[in-house]
């Protein structure tokens, strides 16, 4: 864990004298935001709406391509701009959340350090202790669940009941409704977010319709299938969004006896992949980043973890190659290598 051993009162105070009085406040999620980030962003301009008195912007990279991802940010209203459409340099202030400088999953510039980092992710990048304000809990379920503990902290009167519904959605999303990666802290969070959920929003966020799109790629997904053991693998190919491959690899662990799922395609010719894993003593963030060592970027949890390799590594090479790179790479850091691979 990287977080000084202040409480969250203290770290309130230090979080509002770095925004007090200032103008341009940008609040930054990772690439191809999910319920956690966009959770995260929207409680953060909350608290800054609500407590300082300071308006604030969210910006995303990537795209929002997960139909619930879409439906959150409609029905709960979040107003969020691409950053291609934000000028950078007009910010005084940058927060980072659910990710930091470094993970290669957000697009801040390399150049800018932010002055306020939230995150859970593994591991802990070195150029994020730079930073004025960091509150890093590698043992939380997720960057939702900090948020949550900043809400209660704040003893704002009446939370508004979308930021309410929102952090409990990025709670449940990245913790597999409680069940994976998850600490006393977050249910604590879930418990005291409950209450103020509106749940007839939060049914539609969860059960969008779904494009013709997401059902062929599902359908690549089992036929490209390949069982190594107690693994599958599948190459997804050409994907409509990079986080589809996160719900594929969710859905290909639920295999019977099996205990590992990568999933990989391609996006904008820059190659995806997730990994998962029901195994709670596990590494999964240790071999993603053994994966991409010298051609991409990694990280996660320990039974969630995803990475990518940039299309200027590939192009030097064979996109077929780089492919079986990721497999022989995942397969031998789970020492699987032996086995051979068979249709689902
Ligand atoms: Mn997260």
């Amino acid at each position: 864990m990287h977080r000084e051993n202040i409480s969250n009162h203290d770290r309130l105070e230090k979080l509002f004298e770095i925004v007090r009085r200032k103008r341009e406040i940008l609040i930054l999620t990772h690439n191809n935001p999910d319920p956690d980030a966009l959770a995260s962003a929207l409680t953060l301009k909350y608290i800054f709406r609500t407590l300082c008195n300071v308006e604030s912007v969210i910006a995303y990279g990537g795209v929002v391509g997960r139909a619930e991802n879409k439906a959150m940010i409609k029905n709960l209203k979040i107003t969020i701009h691409p950053l291609t459409d934000i000028t950078i340099k007009n910010f005084s202030v940058i927060a980072l959340v659910d990710t930091q400088p470094g993970s290669g999953n957000n697009s801040l510039p390399k150049s800018i350090l932010p002055s306020i980092i939230i995150d859970h992710h593994r591991p802990v990048r070195a150029k994020s202790r730079k930073s004025p304000f960091v509150d890093i809990r590698t043992d939380y379920g997720s960057t939702s669940t900090i948020l949550a503990e900043y809400l209660k902290e704040s003893n704002i009167h009446g939370i508004d009941r979308n930021v309410a519904t929102a952090l409990l959605y990025g709670i449940k999303s990245d913790t597999r409704d409680l069940g994976r990666g998850t600490n006393p802290q977050d249910l604590e969070a879930f418990l005291y977010l409950y209450p103020r959920v509106n749940f007839k929003v939060l049914s539609r966020i969860e059960h969008p319709a779904l494009s013709r799109e997401h059902f062929k790629t599902f359908e690549k997904a089992i036929k490209n299938a390949m069982i190594y053991k107690d693994v599958v693998v599948s190459d997804v190919d050409r994907i409509d969004n990079p986080d589809s491959l996160a719900e594929m690899a969710d859905l290909l662990v639920r295999l019977e006896g099996i205990n590992w799922s990568l999933c990989l395609g391609t996006f904008q010719d820059d190659i995806y992949f997730s990994v998962r894993t029901t195994k709670t003593r596990e590494r999964a963030d240790r071999i993603v980043q053994n994966m991409v060592r010298k051609i991409g970027s990694a990280g996660g949890h320990t039974m969630i973890a995803a990475g990518k390799v940039d299309h200027s590594f590939i192009h030097r090479n064979d996109h077929a190659a780089t492919i079986n790179t990721l497999i022989s790479r995942f397969l031998k850091g789970i020492k699987r290598e032996a086995f051979q691979g068979k249709n689902l």
